[in-house]
Parts: C-alpha cells; sequence; structure tokens
C-alpha cells in the first residue's frame, strides 16, 4: 500500500544532507535572563504536552476542541527545535527551493492534487525556516519530521469519526452509497453491515440497484452470509420505492440502520444522475457516502464533486488502497473536496476496513 509514494519520500529524506549542505551551524546563544525570554520562545522551552488520549475519548466535559487538539499536537512535535541556549542547525531558505521542487514532482507522480501538494510544500517550508533544530536530529530527520507535519495538517482539517456519528443518530440511521460503475459500493456495504453487527446495530440492506443484471443477487448473497435482512424488489423496479420500502420496514421493526446499495452511475449520464436524485430526495439519508476507486487518482476527485454537486454528498470511502501505490487520492480527496474519508478499503474480506484518520495515512506512509 502506497509503496511507490513512500519510497520516494525516503529517497528524497536520504538525498537531503548533500542537497542541504549550507546549513548553519549555530553555536548556542546566550541562556537569556528568565525574565527576559520572549514570548514566542515559551513554547520551546516549556513545551505543552498534548493531552492523555483517553482523556479526549471519556472525558466530554472537559473534552478539548478539534482545534485545541490539533494545537497541541503540533506544539508536541516541536520538541524538536533547539531549546533557547541550544546550539542548532538552520536550514537556508535558497537551499530549501531544491528539496520543495523535488517533493512537488513527487506529490504530483503520486496524483496528488495540484492545490493539495503546493499546499504541503508551503507548509515544509513554514516548518523548515526560520527555525533552529536541536543538533540531535540529522538534517534527513528534520526534513522527514518537517513533511510529516505539513501532511499531518493538510489531512486533520477533514477528519469523521463515524463510530461516533452513528451512536448519537436517531434510529433507523439511513445512510445511502453512490458512485460510478465498479467502485466497491457493494462490498463496502457488506463490510459496513458486518461492522456495525459486530458493535450490536442491527441492519437493513435496500437493494436499491434495480438496473444492473445481478446486482440484487449480489447483495442477496452478502445478507445470507452475515445473517442480514434484506429489502429488495424486482429488477427495473422503481429504486427510491425500495428505499422507501426498506425505511418502512426498519422503522416498524425498530432496526438501528438502513444501509442503501444504488448502481454503479458514470457523473456524464444525466439521466442515472437524476435517478439517484429521487432516491436521495425519498429516502432522506442522514448520510450520503461517495465510494471511489483510489486507483483512479486525481479522476476520483473529479467524480466526487459531480456527486456532490448532485445530492451533497458527507462522506468518502475509499476502496482498493491494498493495490494502490500511489496514495494521491486518499491524500488530497478530503481536502479538495472538503469533506472526509470515514473509511478506507483494503481487500475483499469483510473485515478489510479501516477508519481513516491523519494517524492513520501518516503510520502508513513515513513508519
Ligand atoms: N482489492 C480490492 N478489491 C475490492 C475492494 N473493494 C471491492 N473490491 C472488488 O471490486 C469489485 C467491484 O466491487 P463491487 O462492490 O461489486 O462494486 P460496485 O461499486 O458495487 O459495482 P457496481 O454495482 O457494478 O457499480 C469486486 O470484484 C470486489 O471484490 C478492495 O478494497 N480491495
Ligand atoms: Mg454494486
Amino acid at each position: 500500500m502506497f509503496d511507490s509514494l513512500k519510497g520516494k519520500l525516503k529517497g528524497l529524506f536520504k538525498k537531503t544532507p548533500e542537497k542541504l549542505e549550507e546549513t548553519v551551524y549555530e553555536d548556542a546563544p546566550a541562556l537569556p535572563e528568565k525574565e527576559d525570554v520572549p514570548d514566542n520562545a515559551r513554547s520551546t522551552i516549556e513545551p505543552v504536552q498534548a493531552p492523555e488520549a483517553d482523556v479526549l475519548v471519556k472525558d466530554d466535559s472537559s473534552k478539548p476542541s478539534r482545534r485545541d487538539r490539533v494545537k497541541a499536537e503540533k506544539e508536541q512535535r516541536k520538541t524538536a527545535t533547539a531549546p533557547v541556549g541550544d546550539s542548532g542547525k538552520k536550514i537556508r531558505d535558497r537551499e530549501l527551493d531544491s528539496v520543495l521542487e523535488e517533493l512537488e514532482v513527487i506529490l504530483f507522480e503520486a496524483d496528488v492534487a495540484f492545490s493539495v501538494a503546493e499546499e504541503i510544500k508551503e507548509g515544509v517550508r513554514n516548518n523548515l525556516t526560520g527555525k533552529k533544530y536541536s543538533r540531535r536530529y540529522s538534517l534527513d530527520e528534520i526534513v522527514e519530521m518537517a513533511v510529516r507535519d505539513a501532511v499531518h495538517d493538510v489531512l486533520k482539517v477533514n477528519e469523521f469519526d463515524f463510530d461516533a456519528w452513528i451512536h448519537d443518530r436517531p434510529k433507523p440511521a439511513v445512510i445511502m452509497f453512490v458512485g460510478i460503475n465498479g467502485t466497491g459500493k457493494t462490498t463496502a456495504i457488506a463490510k459496513i453491515a458486518n461492522r456495525l453487527q459486530k458493535n450490536e446495530m442491527t441492519v437493513v440492506l435496500a437493494a436499491c440497484d434495480t438496473f444492473r443484471a445481478g446486482a440484487i443477487e449480489q447483495l442477496t448473497i452478502h445478507a445470507d452470509r452475515l445473517n442480514t435482512k434484506i429489502v429488495k424488489h424486482a429488477q427495473d423496479a422503481d429504486p427510491a420505492a425500495v428505499a422507501y420500502d426498506a425505511i418502512e420496514h426498519a422503522r416498524s421493526k425498530r432496526r438501528d440502520v438502513v444501509l442503501i446499495d444504488t448502481a454503479g452511475r458514470m457523473q456524464t449520464n444525466s439521466n442515472l444522475i437524476e435517478e439517484m436524485k429521487k432516491v436521495a430526495r425519498i429516502a432522506k439519508p442522514d448520510l450520503k457516502v461517495f465510494v471511489g476507486d483510489s486507483l483512479a487518482g486525481n479522476d476520483a476527485i473529479e467524480q466526487a464533486k459531480v456527486f456532490d454537486a448532485a445530492i451533497g454528498i458527507d462522506a468518502i470511502i475509499l476502496t482498493k488502497i491494498d493495490t494502490d501505490a500511489k496514495g494521491g487520492a486518499a491524500l488530497s480527496i478530503a481536502h479538495t473536496i472538503g469533506k472526509p474519508i470515514a473509511f478506507v478499503c483494503d481487500g475483499q474480506g469483510y473485515d478489510d476496513i479501516q477508519k481513516f484518520s491523519a494517524d492513520w495515512m501518516l503510520k502508513r506512509l513515513f513508519d
């Protein structure tokens, strides 16, 4: 997963010592008197520690805002900078350009969207210029930390905790899945049904792909394997009517979640886009999920934009990342569309679905 991007970034970090050979090594300035310490230096002298993770989860009353958490994590990572009074390294701005240009090429080759590549590049520049780094760190480590932090900042803006969301929703929660043909919608629905059932929730599958031959049978096989209720009509029936019946069934039987499978449709097929809008109008889903194939790279982003314009998507699932060497869609789709990636799918088994987060992605790219 993401092997090509990961390998190229490693290569870049390895090369940085020769690229940054004009790096300045400064001796320690005299340590200022305590009362002379400027305000903006305090965080390096008394680094702010990130709150304990379990405190964040358990204690709602003192739960810091997302902005505070991001800030605290950022402060914690900044302890790599040299404390006042320590000697350290400063990277010259003009030298950085060759590193940043190479980083940009690597990101473009990985199908990272232009705007996101630019933001990462500028983030790295800001992270590196004007700062003095402790001699403890080698140049490649310093550049890696700066890239890691810039990627983190891009991803952290759009995070979505599906489990917290579904927990708080009035039941039945209705989730509709849309996307072009063959991206993995039906498989993702089966994975989510399995995941919800493991979390003690009851699920109804709505077989609203009445268009493709075999689609109803495909969902029925998943329903049988997972022992999940399925509501279906005949082939070519009105998908909006199937969704309506599934939701009515869930209401009357007090089921927790309705998962609506829809037919794959090209974003350019206006008839099918109109049909999808009708399903959304009738079902009034609580969550509309765009399912995109991560291998499609920038195309997946363009598709998501059209589906978003048609029905307003709330979240994204990226599939087939087990076969994606580049990682560009995972890095840029949420930031470009302004909607979070809820899950990524990494295989064909029912358990091959992972909750997406900035930290999950950073682990795969840098660890
Ligand atoms: N390797 C891999 N294959 C996947 C993944 N998700 C789905 N697939 C495969 O992709 C193919 C298409 O999956 P479906 O779930 O039928 O896709 P769909 O979007 O429902 O397709 P349509 O209903 O025809 O639009 C199947 O062979 C799946 O097994 C994944 O995360 N990794
Ligand atoms: Mg399908």
